[in-house]
């Protein structure tokens, strides 16, 4: 089904631009969801705190299409101009969730939709960005479970919905991108039942309301035979089905503070739901710290969302997600309260990251070339701060002042982490990332995931012998008679570090691979590393051609030629399983004048160049990746060739 691109009712027709994008919306009347002819009727019931609010978060699998949704809601609530030209994926506005086309953090927003005010939160849906959805389903009621109509629930909409039946939240089930050729809506239901009925879900909860959705093109309908028009049915059964918010307005305040923003302008912005009570421009409030101090101080700045944007109000009461900014050292997990009676609420826990990196300063021969913090208190200062707004992480002191240990939930986050320092102008060093045991009765326990691949099937036994290596176990094989099987396994977090970039090359990148932390197990025993050995620069100076294309036959060449490279660097992936220290600066011995178009000549197989998440993945326990500003280099944890231990091979 293609939706139809209705022309705009008034005003010139949306531009395409080089960096907006056309959105397939239908478009009416932008006042169309405010018009009279939606009534909205909730009335007031005892403990309900506003029956005009509805506040929910929107929960998926990772690229099932929340933002997307979301999207064609603020369209079509008319929080744009009729000929704004808007950004797709308008609440991925960090740079880094643009340039990978996924949401990094949760989000708040809001839109009007006849008298109600229905506040959003839109989630990451990678599995790495758990805890985003973790502390966001303490400000909302209810959650959109977004699932895609071909590849049916996955890993992290088991995850997401567990947290919020856990939560008590009240679910409908939108299945989306149903415009999708392989959609198979039918059965995609049929396994969210399943899924829902796995997770121990109440009769109240199994008693979902389901949705039918074309996200991109703003479509919802009742029936997944008749497509719909626009996101009324979707908004309908929002006002229907959600309950509003419970609380007491005239109780003490209680506002726990899930989300925290800031601006240059108003520093530190703490966003919150209030439970109880109410809340006035100029009052005195106190805030309940994590150590359990009380801190009293006053409200300055007061905002709920609208659209895209932050207003500012004087008041607002129970119910309402707002914004107070002015309080300094704010966090998330405290509690903004009343001032004569605090009363903090117990803050939320989630859960514990399993994966963890050595941060530690630089310390290549280059260091502080193109890094403006190189130091161990710029590192220190710098993780500090994460550890403020990022409830999934830890930082822990090593024995060296120089290094500290991120524990996170897996590769991508701390990966993330590490870009947004580079880009900050941090120059750092990382290790190869190691898992998180724990003693149990005397018995070592490791972190265990459950697998899910999809792979075609001439793929299947490549991907099963190389998971095998790696200590995981095939609990189901399913045939969807596409061409495409699904495999799901039991693996050690341990045996999927490094795996995805193995895993794409076996499948030529076709490969969909996805996982989620499935709790503790015996430690499974060793699991190899690497098989390769590296090629290491013996010298410093700057890479020749001439000398490259004489490795090249060697193994894989990650430089160029004119790379400054130090003794210790790693160039290249060994075909061996030995190191090979080599002299990649090599000039060709110059017997004439003519010498120097001669490298001109040379044929150079273009090199491997890594980015930062590859790189990672790559190296061993006695290698590092070097990240600046500039640069992501990869090298031996011990430079000097003469003192580096030797691998046996
Ligand atoms: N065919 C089709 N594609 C859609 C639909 N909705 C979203 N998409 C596409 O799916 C991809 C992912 O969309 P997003 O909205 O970023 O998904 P998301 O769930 O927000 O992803 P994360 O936040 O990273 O978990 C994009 O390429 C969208 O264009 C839909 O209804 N139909
Ligand atoms: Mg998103």
């Amino acid at each position: 089904m293609v939706p139809r691109a209705v022309a705009d009712s008034g005003g010139p027709a949306r531009q395409p631009g080089r960096s907006s994008v056309q959105m397939q919306i239908p478009s009416w009347d932008d006042h169309f969801l405010f018009g009279p002819h939606v009534s909205v009727t909730a009335t007031a019931a005892s403990g309900v705190a506003n029956p005009r609010r509805r506040n929910i978060a929107i929960i998926a699998h990772v690229d099932h299409g929340k933002t997307t949704l979301v999207d064609a809601m603020l369209h079509q609530s008319g929080v744009f101009r009729a000929n704004e030209r808007v950004e797709e994926r308008a609440m991925d506005n960090t740079e880094l969730e643009r340039e990978r086309g996924i949401t990094i953090m949760a989000k708040n927003t809001a839109i009007h939709y006849g008298d109600l005010l229905i506040n959003i939160v839109d989630t990451p849906g990678h599995a790495d960005f758990g805890g985003e959805v973790e502390r966001t389903l303490t400000m909302v009621d209810g959650v959109l479970l977004l699932v895609d109509a071909s590849e049916g629930p996955l890993p992290q909409t088991r995850f997401v919905l567990r947290k919020a039946l856990e939560h008590g939240l009240k679910p409908i089930v939108v299945i989306n991108k149903i415009d999708r050729q392989d959609a198979r809506p039918a059965e995609v239901l049929d396994e969210i039942y399943d899924l829902f009925i796995d997770l121990d879900a109440t009769e109240d909860q199994i008693d979902f309301p389901v949705l039918y959705a074309n996200g991109k093109a703003g479509t919802a309908s009742l029936d997944a035979a008749l497509p719909g028009e626009n996101l009324r049915p979707l908004l309908d059964a929002i006002v229907e089905h959600m309950p509003p918010p419970t609380g007491d307005a005239n109780a003490p305040l209680q506002v726990l503070v899930s989300n925290l923003d800031s601006s240059e302008y108003l520093g530190r912005i703490a966003i919150g739901r209030i439970v109880n009570g109410r809340v006035a421009l100029g009052d005195e409030i106190a805030v309940s710290k994590i150590d359990g101090r009380i801190e009293r101080t006053r409200v300055t700045k007061l905002y709920t969302f609208d659209g895209l944007q932050r207003v500012e109000v004087k008041a607002a009461a129970a119910g309402d997600v707002i914004c107070l900014a002015g309080i300094d050292d704010i966090t998330i997990g405290e509690t903004i309260t009343d001032s004569e009676s605090p009363r903090p609420i117990p803050p939320l826990h989630v859960d514990e990251p399993t994966v963890s990196m050595i941060f530690g300063i630089n310390t290549s021969p280059m260091a502080g070339r193109d890094g403006k913090f190189v130091t161990s208190r710029n590192l220190k200062e710098r993780l500090a701060r994460e550890l403020i707004g990022n409830v999934s992480i830890r930082v822990q002191d090593t024995e060296s002042p120089e290094q500290m240990n991120v524990i996170g939930r897996g590769e991508l986050q701390l990966s993330i982490l590490i870009e947004m320092m580079r880009r900050e102008g941090y120059e750092i060093q990382v290790s190869r990332p190691q898992i998180v045991t724990r003693e149990v009765d005397g018995g070592i326990e490791e972190p265990v995931e459950h697998l899910v691949v999809d792979v075609a099937e001439d793929y299947q036994g490549v991907v099963i012998a190389q998971l095998g290596t790696r200590r995981a176990t095939m609990t189901k094989l399913v045939n969807h008679g596409s061409g495409r099987i699904r495999l799901e396994f039991r693996i050690p977090t341990r045996g999927l570090i490094g795996f995805r970039s193995q895993f794409l090359t076996d499948t030529r990148g076709t490969g969909i691979m996805n996982h989620l932390f499935d709790g503790w197990e015996p430690w499974h025993g060793p699991i190899a590393g690497r098989p390769t050995g590296a090629l290491v620069a013996d010298r410093s100076g700057k890479a020749t051609a001439f000398a490259i294309y004489n490795l090249q036959e060697r193994g894989e060449i990650f430089i160029e030629p004119g790379t400054q490279v130090y003794e210790g660097m790693v160039i290249g992936e060994n075909a061996r399983t030995s190191d090979m220290d080599v002299n990649v600066t090599k000039e060709k011995k110059l017997t004439n004048m003519r010498q120097s178009t001669a490298d001109d000549a040379l044929r150079l197989v273009p090199p491997r160049l890594l980015n930062l998440e590859q790189s990672i993945e790559f190296i061993n326990d006695d290698e590092l990746v070097e990240v600046t500003p500039g640069s992501i280099r990869l090298r031996k944890r011990v430079l000097a060739f003469n003192q580096r231990p030797k691998k046996d091979s």
